[in-house]
């Protein structure tokens, strides 16, 4: 469901860079010899030529689709150069155009924040760049304003013939509003960045620039090839009246439907004729608000600062007679989707020092017989271990319990026609990571193989499994889904464990920050403590290591007493280190007291060592209140 937010205060100036054919691009740098001449990349399959995903500008003159596949691309393009998608494990490899993808984000981060969107587009917020250019050189003090800045499309200014001339007076109008001459600047930025991008990469990319990311969006795609868009905000008001609600984010499935059958909206701009009570009414409150702003063009959505992806995900697809029908067909490519998956989470824990922590399945499938042919195959999730094998194991338990609920009380015969798996909810590693090593005596990458899982989620229902990179979930609500934590009450924790529980609060708000807290270290990282625990046997005996986030959960769920249960001679092995190893830098996220105690040990690591119960970290965690 869409998030209404009003505008953002103050004026700002968004850019949204989008790559151009970008496969094509990528394959095209590799192969020289095809610039300049039809081209399309094509995704492995020996069926008519395989289905175009990317179509070269030439070949789009020709009548070449991205809906066509290479034959019929064929046949109104004779001279097409078809290149196929590399394949790894009998899939499309995508790592080719993800790294390019990456070269154009370390370039366009340079200038502002930046939320890289998908594998070939970006947010960026240059507010700050355009008020220091604004304030520093402003465009009409500039001698000759860029080239490629002077080629901008801006909507709402008349005329096609002397339209440099028009925009060149656009760019140094005195009398324009704070708003406008901030756009002119951000717009100089962008032509300067996509010149760069162009010199670095040797890709174009088209940009719209405008004062929030929703007209952004729009105006990237509004003069593609190689130009930019800029989006005034007195032109808002007749873009979006000629703008077909399917073409606005998030109208383009039922919601955009139901507002053209059933209201008889037809641009986002026929919206202006309903109150947003009545829209309220209809859609309900946060969609009738959102849709209420956005025929005004109000969209308050923040670029966030991030330039990796939000998740990992590999799919694959089985149309036609090659459906899968066995389980041991899907296992077998589950186990080739969960390798790559297990590849790429584990770089990105390396390279990025990430960790992902939820696994999704996703397919697509349907019964041979003809009952509930809507049914969908439930999207499931769990917590996600490091590990192919467990990766594997994980996603065939989450496939079969996805299978079971599909199937119901019917036992038919099934086909499955797309699997993908995805890695979410992926969180910088904690900077607890030294002092967690520390701690463990183990790697951070081996503290967190080990898990078991047994919670399995329903996911939010698959929305498309297309082979385009979904680096980011399109919504907010994403993060939702994969959300999998498990609460407790604080009023039905018994008191004598208040204190625990308060621990736990603490370190879930600090992962909700992004920030590992240390405090689920002390909580729950010792082996000794966790056998001295009551859980169950089948927990407590694979809980060997665990994730960091596992522990959290078992925190959240029924750490209390296990910490309560610490004998001493546990707790002078498990603070049996060296205080100076620290990284002072995880220091902060400790409680006030604790801080006190830890920075004391850093001082004098001897005072550490005869530290005495009663005044201590050890006090802290008793769940003995006289303690
Ligand atoms: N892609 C894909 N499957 C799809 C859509 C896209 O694999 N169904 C891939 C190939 C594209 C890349 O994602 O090159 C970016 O998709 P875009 O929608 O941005 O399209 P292009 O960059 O190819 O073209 P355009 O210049 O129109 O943006």
């Amino acid at each position: 469901m869409p998030i209404p937010r009003p505008d953002l205060q103050g004026d700002r100036v968004i850019a949204h860079v989008d790559m151009d054919c970008f496969y094509v691009q990528v394959e095209q740098r590799k192969q020289p010899k095809l610039r300049g001449l039809p081209t399309a990349v094509v995704q492995y399959n020996d069926w008519k030529g395989g289905a175009l995903i990317a179509v070269s500008y030439e070949a789009r003159r020709f009548g070449v689709k991205r809906s066509m596949r290479g034959a019929e691309a064929e046949m109104v393009c004779p001279n097409i150069q078809l290149v196929q998608v590399p394949v790894s494990r009998g899939k499309a490899d995508l790592n080719a155009y993800r790294s390019a993808g990456s070269e154009v984000v370390s370039i366009l981060s340079t200038k502002g924040r930046c939320e890289r969107a998908s594998i070939d587009e970006v947010y960026l917020d240059l507010t700050d760049a355009a008020e220091s250019m604004l304030l520093e050189t402003p465009p009409e003090a500039l001698e000759d304003i860029d080239e490629e800045a002077l080629k901008s499309h801006v909507l709402g200014l008349s005329g096609d013939e002397n339209r440099e001339n028009n925009v060149q007076r656009w760019f140094i109008r005195s009398d324009a509003i704070h708003q406008d001459k901030l756009l002119a600047c951000g717009a100089i930025i962008v032509a300067h960045l996509r010149g760069e991008v162009l010199k670095e990469t040797e890709f174009t990319c088209s940009a719209g620039i405008a004062h929030n990311k929703m007209l952004a969006k729009l105006a990237s795609g509004m003069h593609k090839p190689a130009q930019q868009t800029i989006v005034p905000s007195s032109a808002v008001k007749d873009l979006l009246a000629s703008l077909p609600v399917k073409k606005m984010k998030q109208l383009g499935g039922k919601l955009g439907s139901s507002l053209q059958n059933d209201l008889g909206v037809n641009t986002v701009g026929d919206l202006l004729k309903f109150s947003e009570e009545k829209l309220q009414e209809r859609y309900g409150f946060n969609t009738g608000t959102w849709l209420w702003n956005i025929a005004r063009g109000i969209s308050g959505d923040e670029v966030k600062g991030r330039v990796l992806p939000k998740s990992h995900g590999c799919g694959k697809t089985f149309p036609g007679p090659r459906a899968l029908k066995t389980t041991a067909a899907v296992e077998s490519w589950l186990s080739q989707l969960c390798e790559e998956l297990s590849e790429r989470i584990q770089l990105d824990m390396d390279q990025n020092k990430r960790v992902a922590h939820t696994l999704t399945l996703h397919a697509r499938a349907f019964k041979t017989s003809d009952v509930e042919p809507h049914k969908k195959f439930p999207s499931k999730s769990c917590p996600l271990r490091y590990g192919i094998n467990k990766i594997q194991e994980d996603a065939k338990k989450l496939f079969d319990t996805g299978l079971r609920e599909f199937l119901g009380s019917h036992s038919n015969a099934w086909r499955v026609t797309s699997l993908a798996i995805s890695a979410g909810k992926i969180l910088d590693t904690p900077r607890t990571f030294s002092i967690s090593r520390f701690f463990q005596g183990k790697s951070f990458s081996s503290a967190i193989s080990d898990a078991s899982n047994d919670d399995i989620q329903d996911d939010a229902p698959s929305s498309s499994i297309g082979c385009k990179e979904n680096i980011v979930p399109e919504s907010d609500k994403d993060e939702e889904v994969f959300a999998h934590g498990k609460s407790i009450k604080e009023d039905d924790a018994p008191s004598k464990d208040r204190k625990i529980d308060v621990l736990c609060t603490h370190s879930r708000k600090q992962k909700d920050k992004g920030n590992g807290s240390i405090l689920k270290f002390f909580s729950c990282t010792n082996t000794s403590t966790k056998h001295a625990s009551n859980a169950p046997s089948s927990w407590s005996e694979s809980h060997e290591g665990q994730d960091q986030r596992d522990h959290q959960e078992e925190c959240l769920v029924d750490g209390h007493s296990r910490l309560g249960k610490i004998s001493n001679q546990q707790r002078d092995d498990s603070w049996n280190f060296n205080a100076e190893d620290i990284d002072p830098s995880v220091i902060d996220e400790l409680p006030q007291e604790i801080q006190r105690e830890v920075r004391g040990w850093i001082c004098s690591s001897k005072r550490a060592k005869t530290t005495k119960r009663g005044s201590s970290i050890f006090h802290y965690f008793s769940t003995d209140d006289n303690a």
